[in-house]
């Protein structure tokens, strides 16, 4: 009987071990990405950033990327043209 209960204890006390390895590895996947989140460009953006490794201050189309003329548009890059909402012209404030 003893045996029996002891086993029994043993399974309950290997499962929860196992369940608190797998939240102990949750949260440091989540301190992870908080990490990759942090502001490293400096720009004041953090979660929010478009364009989190290039300091830059549009806020229209983009937010965080560079913006030359300061108008709120962020200047075209490779990934993001006129037809995304870049700034058709990125050295001239239209504002
Ligand atoms: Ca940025
Ligand atoms: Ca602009």
């Amino acid at each position: 009987m003893h045996k029996v209960l002891f086993s029994l204890l043993l399974a309950l006390f290997m499962a929860f071990q196992c369940g608190a390895t797998e939240i102990g590895h949750i949260n440091s996947e989540l301190q992870i990405s908080k990490v990759l989140l942090v502001d490293d460009d400096d720009d004041g953006y953090d979660e929010t950033d478009d364009c989190p490794n290039e300091f830059g201050n549009s806020s229209k189309d983009r937010i965080g990327c560079i913006d030359s003329d300061g108008d709120g548009y962020s200047d075209p890059s490779t990934n993001w043209n006129l037809s995304d909402g870049a700034d058709a012209f990125p050295l001239q404030s239209v504002a």
